[in-house]
């Protein structure tokens, strides 16, 4: 026999997105059950994002992941951007009104989202596929599962859409309902997670020559590193010596600022894309974090992203079911996109800013060292790169 659940929300997908959409509506008293396709050790293990802005923190805060987030985030002061052999502060507090960033790895905000749902409100349920979803724009909506038990299916008065880029929600809208908008890159990252201490006491990034790096952390004994590297890279070629070789060379600064070196944990190569899907809405479903966009990771926006779609996805379902008010879930997907696509310019501007192109021209390469001395010695160029990184106003 099918299981029949019934609920006010059914989220899709028990990423950043998802997590903390379960937690706001459990606070607001709305029903709320998610589905993962993929099994709880898989979410808890996967290595992604690491930077927060100040009104991710005070969110996440707000939503009660408070304590332990609070004892082992890394508050920076500053980033440092790296080039012609020069390393540059920049003063993140002095430049944004006294706003600062964390550096708190998304696996331990997963966590901590997780924990909260083991102590009540509602349930995650893992290895739980979303597979189809009827009654989008009718009264009611039903979504049908794939469970290790068997179909099952949840009737409910929302969908969100939480679901990651690879995931269902965004196909549910019609193609004639739906504008895309993408670029991709000609260059990839590869991430290493190292048992080290951080090599410094700020993220760094990096342009050179070979092209792009970046230093960040996860706490006091792990590092977090990445390389440029080509679109279609096998991670199979990249040996250790030659990691740590690219490591040494794009950020050492020939000796002056040396990278720790230690056994690689983890390592994978993540292709860099700019995606957005327009609406965020269609009849009963919404959008929201990866499912409708993709940043890449030079701005350190994404997770960040989800965070901001997410508040204002519970604030609108909140008014609704208090009181009827549909203003909000109306008003959703223009009220995100705006958001959305000052921060889509920004990741693009700074990826481009510091990623070497394959094939530049001396011409362009003369540029953009030319942007890059402008940004490190202009206080309006570094106050709006400020602005930016420490995250644009919510509302
Ligand atoms: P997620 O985390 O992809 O979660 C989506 C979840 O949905 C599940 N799913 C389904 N579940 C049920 N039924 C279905 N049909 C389903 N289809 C899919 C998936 O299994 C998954 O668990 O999306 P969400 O919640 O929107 O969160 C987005 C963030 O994960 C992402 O934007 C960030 O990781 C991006 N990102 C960064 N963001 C930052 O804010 N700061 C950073 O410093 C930063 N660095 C990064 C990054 C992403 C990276 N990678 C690997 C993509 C660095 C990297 C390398
Ligand atoms: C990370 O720590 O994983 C990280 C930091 C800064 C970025 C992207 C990723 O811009």
């Amino acid at each position: 026999m099918t299981n029949v659940m019934k609920t006010d929300v059914a989220i899709l997908g028990a990423g950043p997105a998802g997590l903390l959409l379960a937690q706001l509506l459990h606070q607001a008293g709305i029903g709320a059950i998610v589905v993962e396709a993929q099994s709880r050790d898989h979410v808890l293990g996967r290595v992604r994002a690491g930077v927060l802005e100040q009104g991710t923190v005070d969110t996440l805060r707000d939503a009660g992941i408070g304590p332990r987030m609070d004892a082992e985030r890394m508050e920076h002061h500053g980033i440092y951007i790296q080039f012609a052999d020069q390393r540059h502060l920049l003063d993140i507090p002095s430049l944004a009104a006294g706003r600062t960033v964390s550096v708190y790895g998304q696996q331990e905000v997963v966590r901590d989202l997780i924990a909260l749902r083991d102590t009540g409100g509602p349930p995650v349920l893992f290895e739980t596929r979303a597979v189809a979803v009827e009654g989008l724009t009718g009264a009611d909506c039903v979504v049908h599962l794939d469970t290790p038990e068997g179909v099952a299916r949840i009737e409910c008065a929302f969908v969100a859409g939480c679901d990651g880029f690879h995931g269902l929600a965004r196909q549910l809208v019609p193609g004639d309902r739906l504008r895309c908008f993408e670029r991709n890159y000609p260059y990839a990252w590869l991430g290493v997670l190292v048992e080290a201490p951080p090599s410094s006491d700020a993220v760094v990034y990096a342009h050179h020559p070979d092209g792009f790096a970046l230093s960040s952390m996860r706490s006091p004994e792990v590092s977090r590193l990445y390389l440029q590297c080509p679109a279609d890279d096998d991670i199979a070629a990249w040996s250790d010596a030659k990691i740590w070789e690219g490591l040494h060379r794009r950020l050492g600064g020939d000796g002056r600022w040396p990278v720790n070196e230690g056994p690689i944990l983890q390592r994978g190569i993540t292709p860099l894309r700019s995606f957005v899907a327009e609406p965020m809405r269609h009849g009963r479903l919404f959008l929201a974090g990866d499912a409708a966009h993709i940043v890449p990771p030079t701005g350190a926006k994404g997770m960040n992203l989800a965070v901001a779609d997410v508040r204002l996805l519970a604030r609108a379902l909140e008014r609704f079911f208090a009181a009827g008010n549909e203003a909000g879930l109306d008003d959703y997907s223009d009220h995100c996109l705006r958001r959305v696509w000052k921060v889509e310019r920004f990741s693009a501007r700074t990826t481009e800013l510091l990623h070497v192109p394959p094939g530049q021209s001396d011409f362009d390469a003369r540029l953009q060292l030319a942007d890059l001395d402008y940004l490190t010695s202009s206080p309006a160029a570094a106050a709006s790169f400020a602005e930016n990184y420490s995250g644009l106003p919510f509302d």
